[in-house]
């Protein structure tokens, strides 16, 4: 490696230290930080699809939008972890168009997803199932259930660079 090399690979670890350092201290009090993101876990109540939504709105935030396998199994980690008799929902839901599931934070079409086997199902026959779970009876995998079941809920949020606590 010659010297302007090593340099350059010095700047971007330190830069990267720098970024990394800032995103953990940036959550605010009850939030757990993760990545890019700080997320709330409510298991203090269990609610509708609906008034989880309008629970996360009312702190700035959204129900959680799951990027990847890695914000997954941080998910299902921290879930069991809490609460591990119940299911929680995530911002993911057919709502609009049977089918096609979106995240309601940007109303983006799923790109990775952590369905159970058999799922989405639409609830068979009755076709009354349009909002997802992270599924405490199936290993954590994700079902749609019927949005006006009751269950836990996590938000997320965005960590913001600009504030270094
Ligand atoms: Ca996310
Ligand atoms: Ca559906
Ligand atoms: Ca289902």
């Amino acid at each position: 490696m010659g010297l302007r090399k090593v340099f350059y690979f010095q700047c971007f670890a330190v830069a990267t230290l720098y970024i990394y350092g800032a995103l953990s201290v940036q959550c605010p009090d009850g939030w757990v930080p993760n990545g890019a993101s700080c997320y709330k876990f409510h298991n203090e109540e269990a609610i509708t699809f609906i008034e989880a939504q309008e629970s996360c709105n009312r702190d700035e935030s959204y129900l959680v939008h799951v990027d990847d396998d890695v914000e997954n199994t941080f998910l299902v980690n921290t879930v069991q972890t809490l609460m591990p008799i119940n299911s929680w929902w995530i911002g993911l839901t057919d709502n609009d168009t049977e089918g096609v599931f979106q995240w309601v934070d940007d109303m983006a079409n799923i790109t990775y997803q952590h369905f159970n086997a058999h799922q989405p199902d639409d609830h068979a026959s009755r076709h009354d199932e349009d909002c997802v779970i992270i599924w405490h009876a199936q290993h954590w995998g994700w079902n749609d259930a019927n949005c006006k079941l009751h269950f836990h809920y996590v938000c997320e949020i965005n960590a913001d660079p600009d504030i270094i606590g």
